[in-house]
């Protein structure tokens, strides 16, 4: 049941080595080291530890000490991974329990005065497992696990104990909320990873927010939730269960007793911990003093009342410094008038913003208590077309103290996430310690041990978000990025490039196509793969383009005509198998579709491919289309926030992807579609979430961009719609002929064309 992280022929001793506070080893001992540099390290970093030069087997019989008092989740642990036999009278000893229990005694003084901490030692007399408290001895557990290698432990000593007291994970995106099987998994891999909190708020579930806050569970869900809590407990998780109220609560005692009352559904399921989310939300539910007065009347009518129920956590409306009103006194209200156990979380300088000295001390001054953390990585419902699998960097690694806890808002992608889950449980245990790249190698490693290379191949090239509202960018294709850099410049400027440069991404790009196919077979961690799937299909497309424009590039040099017109007509052929796969798969409406690469290794191909082409059209006066990316047909518009939104094709539909935010639409601009053909219309449907008459807008369709007909619209609430009658069309465009700039929603804008 436990996986050992440390993989491959490594001898225990050397993951210690790898970590900080270290013994002196023998220099045969160091040469091996060299042997497995690729290995993994003990994650999270412990805080201190001493290691001998020697190891021990795991005991074919063995003494247990304390197993009556200890805690019985960490009894578990260790007799699931003790292959040997258990006596009363011989074998080895192992000491099991808690500071202040006979078992541990002789050894108080060494378990640190910590929540949570630890001390474990191993040495050919006795195995001592810890705990300042009942999860500090689970938690020595955890280090046991990952000390095993091949029947055998390291003889160390380690004193270990979280550097943030909370740490974990907020289900608290937009988009489909995590299944109840990809949950379970969750818990189990927060506790391995000495993570302690899991705060349920998918913004999606109806009984989280509004209106059905208000509502119990149906029967199956509220089951579900009960099976949390209990796998979340034998893990030593805190099941938080948050709700989202602020969107439509009346300040009055009826909504006050109807969240009461859901709170206590709640605890009857066994929820111990609560939090209240008044975030994105606006109108009456914003006001501070409000709030406040809610919330501390929980606290004192529940929280308070109820002798195992963790203190509460609030998400703040103003949840950000860039969204906090600099004239307001929203922040200091809270700060001043909420009792001072209730946690308050924030999300840093902006929405998603790493977390540093400046922003934090900023914060902490105004609420008067140090903040809860909420980090918006690698959550990705704002760039949905993206996977987010690089590592964790950018947190200040000497604020620990400054926080109260440090959650992750993770991606929709449960399995995937788990990358940056891992990185974050090891930032926030040990921040001093935390080393990026090394933990994000070994995320790899403990997710899919068998394809990590691969994976990790895959990783590094889907982490950057793309461009997107809230700025937010990553590294991609590092190790890659200096030779595209050079390759590119050179090609463009002189035409002629280093063999080496070519030869290095030709190496990346044949990884890459390899990567996805082991990927793609891979058995080990299915629900993963299947998460990933169309991603790793729209990658491997992407290497097989990049060989493929590569070759383009060779052949104008020495191949024959023919030669160079198939390559291109092949790299045609690929870029338009890729506008397949980001029309098929992933069709939510906010960011459909598949983006893959898109930092370094896509703009190479795509800049490559139109060079290319362009010199051979100079020097052979032909006109071979030199733009790379496969849309058929065209959006032009001057509407600022409309311009750059992708068009998608479905069956027999053009539609502009739809925007979350309010559209403000100058007078006298205007939005064109332009098909790649004239086509019979079938229908257009339009709609700008106000049904108030739409007086302002006009539509127009055209075969040829010159000659416009009107077209009327009929109008239902919002919904605006037009029979085209299989009218021929090739431009459709729509216009703010009023005097005054509109402010509208764009919900939808289809162009439905006679299937044929
Ligand atoms: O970040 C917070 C507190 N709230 C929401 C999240 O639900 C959402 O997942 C992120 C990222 O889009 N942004 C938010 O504003």
């Amino acid at each position: 049941m436990y996986n050992h992280i440390n993989h491959g022929n490594e001898p225990s001793l050397l993951l210690l080595m790898k970590n900080k506070k270290i013994s002196l080893l023998g220099a045969g001992l160091l040469c091996a080291a060299a042997l497995f540099a690729q290995d993994m390290s003990l994650q999270p970093s412990p805080q201190e530890f001493i290691t001998r030069d020697s190891n021990i087997s795991l005991p074919a019989i063995y003494q247990i000490d304390g197993e009556k008092e200890a805690n019985p989740h960490a009894v578990k642990v260790l007799k699931d991974l003790l292959a040997g036999k258990q006596s009363t009278r011989e074998g080895l000893r192992i000491y099991i329990g808690e500071k202040g229990d006979k078992s541990v005694r002789k050894y108080s003084r060494l378990i640190p005065d910590h929540d949570e901490g630890y001390y474990l030692s191993v040495n050919e007399k006795e195995i001592v497992l810890a705990g300042a408290d009942e999860r500090g001895t689970y938690y020595a557990l955890q280090t046991f696990a990952q000390l095993i290698k091949d029947g055998r432990l390291p003889e160390v000593e380690i004193k270990d104990y979280p550097s943030v007291r909370r740490r974990g994970v907020v289900e608290g995106f937009y988009g489909t909320p995590w299944s109840h099987r990809a949950r379970l998994s969750q818990l189990e891999f927060y506790g391995k990873n000495k993570m302690n909190t899991y705060i349920y708020g998918p913004k999606d579930d109806p009984y989280h927010s509004a209106p059905n806050w208000r509502l119990p569970y149906p029967e199956k869900e509220a089951t579900q939730l009960q099976e949390l809590v209990t796998v979340a407990n034998e893990n030593e998780v805190d099941f938080v269960w948050a709700i989202h109220p602020g969107q439509d609560i009346k300040w009055n005692p009826e909504d006050r007793n109807l969240l009461l009352s859901k709170f206590e559904k709640m605890y009857q399921l066994g929820v111990r911990s609560f939090a209240v989310f008044f975030d994105d939300i606006s109108g009456e539910g914003t006001n501070p003093q409000k709030q406040a007065e809610l919330l501390n009347y929980i606290d004192e009518h529940f929280v308070q009342t109820k002798p195992d129920v963790n203190p509460l956590i609030m998400c703040p409306t103003e949840y950000n410094k860039s969204w906090s009103n600099p004239n307001g006194n929203y922040l200091t209200t809270l700060g001043e008038q909420l009792n001072p156990s209730i946690q308050i979380m924030w999300t840093g300088d902006r929405v998603v913003s790493d977390i540093t000295r400046d922003g934090i001390t900023w914060i902490n001054e105004r609420i008067k208590r140090p903040a809860y953390i909420w980090w918006n990585f690698p959550v990705s419902d704002y760039v949905r077309d993206h996977l987010l699998l690089g590592p964790v960097y950018g947190n200040d690694t000497t604020i620990a103290n400054a926080m109260s806890g440090f959650v992750t808002n993770p991606m929709e992608h449960a399995e995937a996430s788990k990358i940056a889950i891992y990185s974050v449980a090891s930032y926030a245990w040990n921040p001093a310690k935390y080393d990026a790249m090394q933990t994000w190698k070994d995320a790899i490693h403990a997710i899919l041990p068998d394809a990590a290379e691969e994976l990790e191949c895959f990783a590094t090239h889907n982490a950057d978000l793309g461009v997107n509202g809230h700025k937010y960018r990553r590294e991609e294709s590092q190790d890659i990025q200096p030779v595209a850099e050079r390759f590119l410049k050179s090609y463009i400027n002189n035409g002629s490039y280093d063999k080496e440069d070519i030869e290095a991404l030709q190496k990346t790009f044949e990884q890459m196509k390899e990567s996805a196919d082991i990927l793609l077979a891979n058995k080990e961690n299915k629900p993963l793969i299947t998460e990933i799937t169309p991603w790793l299909h729209q990658f491997k497309l992407l290497a097989e383009t990049g060989e493929a424009v590569l070759k383009m590039v060779e052949s104008r040099e020495s191949g024959s005509h023919s030669d160079f017109i198939r390559k291109y007509k092949h790299v045609k052929a690929l870029q338009q198998l890729m506008f397949d796969v980001d029309q098929t798969y992933n069709q939510n409406p906010y960011q459909p579709g598949v983006k893959t690469a898109t930092k370094v290794i896509k703009p190479l191909i795509d800049q490559t491919f139109a060079t290319v082409t362009k010199r051979y059209n100079q020097k052979n006066g032909t006109q071979l289309d030199a733009t790379a990316d496969y849309m058929p047909h065209r959006l032009i518009s001057n509407v600022e926030q409309i311009k750059n939104l992708p068009l998608q094709v479905k069956a027999n539909r053009i539609l502009i992807s739809p925007a979350n935010e309010v559209v403000k639409w100058a007078a006298g601009n205007s939005v064109e579609i332009e098909l790649d053909n004239a086509y019979p219309g079938e229908s257009i449907q339009i709609n700008f979430g106000k049904d108030i008459p739409c007086t302002w807008g006009h539509l127009e369709i055209s075969t040829d961009g010159k000659e416009w007909k009107s077209i009327n619209l009929k109008q239902k609430e919002s919904r605006l719609t037009a029979d085209l009658q299989n009218t021929p069309v090739k431009f459709i465009r729509f216009t703010n002929v009023s005097a005054e700039e509109q402010q509208v929603y764009l919900r939808q804008f289809v162009l439905t064309i006679v299937k044929g």
